[in-house]
């Protein structure tokens, strides 16, 4: 049976011409700062993102993590959204490693408004945390992929600027909102001190993410990041497949966001189940399961994983469908047979 796995886009296989390129990379050791290839992405990705400089990390995890910690002392406030990943899933990074005390706040679509920020923001007094950090997530995951209005972004960013505040934008998929609305990311990168971007999800890069910033933070994120044990030597051979990824797979992720349109407008009507064509935006779709579907998550994933179609939890009565380059739309309407088949036909 094949498998059509729609668990996240981070499960895409390095294609053989990207393979190609893995195996013809120049190489040195990148803890001496030698390695050209890693040189030629950390570049490429400072230009693309309008940043002095770039640095390249083997996860988004790491990449954020360090942004957080580079922008604030212990003790700290950081404002983000409820729902954003550097919150919801990494492993209480915040809490360990910048040991900065968050503040999340509900946001709509995974986006913050600059107001929300303006009043959360602490009066200098002995008794409170010194609200420090703003973090801003683009597309947003938990949100179903939705792409952050430039404009309540900027006024995020004025309200930053004006309250001596920082702002680190976890855009692990910007390239899919750059896409989706048909602009440079620049519009968004702008309205950040720092950017993380991923590879290894949508661009179908076997590993890596990259941390933008001004070139004195960077630098600052070059230490911690060795500290943390993010020293990589030969490790070229990535970033051979993230230029390659840069070069060749951003224009294609349009494909996925029609992929998931598709599976979003062929599951409406279904029994059971809820989705929201209009509000799958990119390449993440939302299906959420009405009081009178007979499973919740897990139960609907263990029973469409035995028919192929491998999809992840995303609460009690959420599931979660990512499409990717190694998804095509022949493989959506497979998908789309087996929800038929488990939920029934309206
Ligand atoms: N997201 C993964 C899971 O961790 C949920 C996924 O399957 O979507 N920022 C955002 C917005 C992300 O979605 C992710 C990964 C990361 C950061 C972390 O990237 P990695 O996994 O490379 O550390």
């Amino acid at each position: 049976m094949k498998k059509i796995d729609l668990r996240s886009d981070t499960v895409t296989k390095p294609s053989p011409a990207m393979r190609e390129a893995i195996a013809n990379a120049a190489v040195g050791d990148d803890v001496f700062g030698d390695d050209p290839t890693v040189n030629a992405l950390q570049e490429k990705v400072a230009e693309m993102l309008g940043k002095q400089a770039a640095l390249f990390f083997p996860s988004g995890v790491m990449s954020n993590q360090t942004a957080l910690l580079a922008h604030t002392q212990p003790g700290d406030e950081i404002l983000l959204e409820a729902d954003c990943h550097i919150f919801y899933y990494e492993s209480s990074g915040p809490a360990v490693h910048a040991q900065c005390m968050v503040r999340p706040l509900e946001g709509v679509c995974g986006a913050l408004t600059g107001e929300a920020i303006a009043r959360r923001i602490r009066p200098k007094d002995i008794h409170q945390a010194r609200t420090r950090l703003v973090c801003v997530e683009n597309t947003h995951n938990r949100a179903g992929g939705r792409i952050y209005p430039v404009e309540t972004m900027r006024g995020v960013w004025n309200v930053a600027r004006e309250r001596g505040l920082k702002v680190h934008l976890d855009g692990a998929r910007i390239f899919n909102a750059a896409v989706a609305k048909g602009v440079p990311v620049t519009q968004w990168t702008a309205l950040a001190d720092t950017v993380n971007i991923c590879l290894s999800k949508g661009l179908g890069a076997p590993v890596g993410s990259v941390l933008a910033g001004d070139a004195k933070t960077i630098e600052r994120c070059r230490t911690i990041r060795k500290r943390m044990g993010g020293g990589m030597r030969q490790v070229g051979i990535l970033a051979a497949a993230g230029l390659y990824a840069l070069e060749h797979n951003i224009v294609r992720l349009a494909e996925d966001h029609a992929n998931a349109r598709r599976l979003a407008e062929g599951l409406v009507g279904l029994p059971g189940v809820h989705v929201d064509p209009p509000a799958t935006e990119t390449n993440i779709v939302l299906i959420h399961l009405e009081e009178e579907c007979p499973f919740n998550a897990v139960e609907l994933n263990a029973i469409l994983a035995e028919q192929g179609v491998l999809l992840v939890e995303f609460g009690e009565r959420i599931v979660r469908a990512v499409t990717h380059l190694d998804v095509s739309a022949a493989d959506i309407d497979l998908a789309l047979e087996a929800f038929r088949r488990v939920l029934g036909k309206n």
